[in-house]
């Protein structure tokens, strides 16, 4: 039984079955403190199996987390953090996180690309995001350090601007010292913008 589910596991790891879900390239210096110690990336699992995250890899092409085991279960969402101390202290212990190993990759706010590869290394997902995504009018994207993350709003959906917009509802809904609007996205739940 044990080895069939690791087999359904391994058999599952295709493009498509684990998909970038949400991203908090900017956190609110603010509030969440340093960029370096509250992004965070959240994946979902499209598929219907647990999938082993043990072995795939996050890079933006420069440092390379990889990920530890950790089955994720179908139809649910897991988070990979900067920094586990300084998440825990922003969103509180409930949010489970997966284990990793290396060094992060630092996500720019101005633009980045992040790429999910699968254990043997093929690429899963890649998501070119820049600072103009979910932008309005002249106004800024709230996503680019404003509190806000990135949301996918369709996981079968491409990964463009048309497909992504910042975050609405909030994980932590309290106002910063300075009165700000406070929103942290939905790290490790269903995406405040998803249909
Ligand atoms: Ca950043
Ligand atoms: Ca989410």
């Amino acid at each position: 039984m044990t080895f069939l589910l690791i087999l359904a596991a391994v058999l599952s790891q295709v493009p498509g079955t684990i998909v970038l879900n949400e991203v908090m390239y900017n956190p609110d210096g603010s509030t969440l403190g340093l960029d370096e110690h509250l992004e965070w990336i959240e994946i979902y699992n499209f598929s219907s199996e647990a999938v082993n995250l043990a072995g795939m890899m996050i890079s933006d092409g420069n440092n390379q987390v990889f990920l530890g085991h950790y089955l994720l279960a179908p139809d649910s969402y897991g988070v990979i953090c900067a920094n586990d101390l300084s998440f825990k202290a922003a969103y509180g212990t409930d949010i489970r996180l997966i284990p990793w190993s290396g060094e992060w990759t630092r996500l720019r706010n101005s633009a980045d690309e992040i790429i999910l590869y699968s254990e043997n290394g093929t690429v899963m997902e890649s998501l070119r995001y820049d600072q103009s995504w979910g932008a309005s009018g002249t106004e800024p994207s709230i996503a680019d350090g404003d509190g806000a993350s990135l949301e996918r709003i369709d996981p079968a959906g491409p990964n463009d601007p048309s497909n992504w917009k910042p975050s609405e509802d909030y994980a932590n809904p309290s106002p910063s010292s300075s009165g700000d609007a406070v929103c942290w996205g939905t790290p490790g739940a269903v995406n405040s913008s998803s249909n």
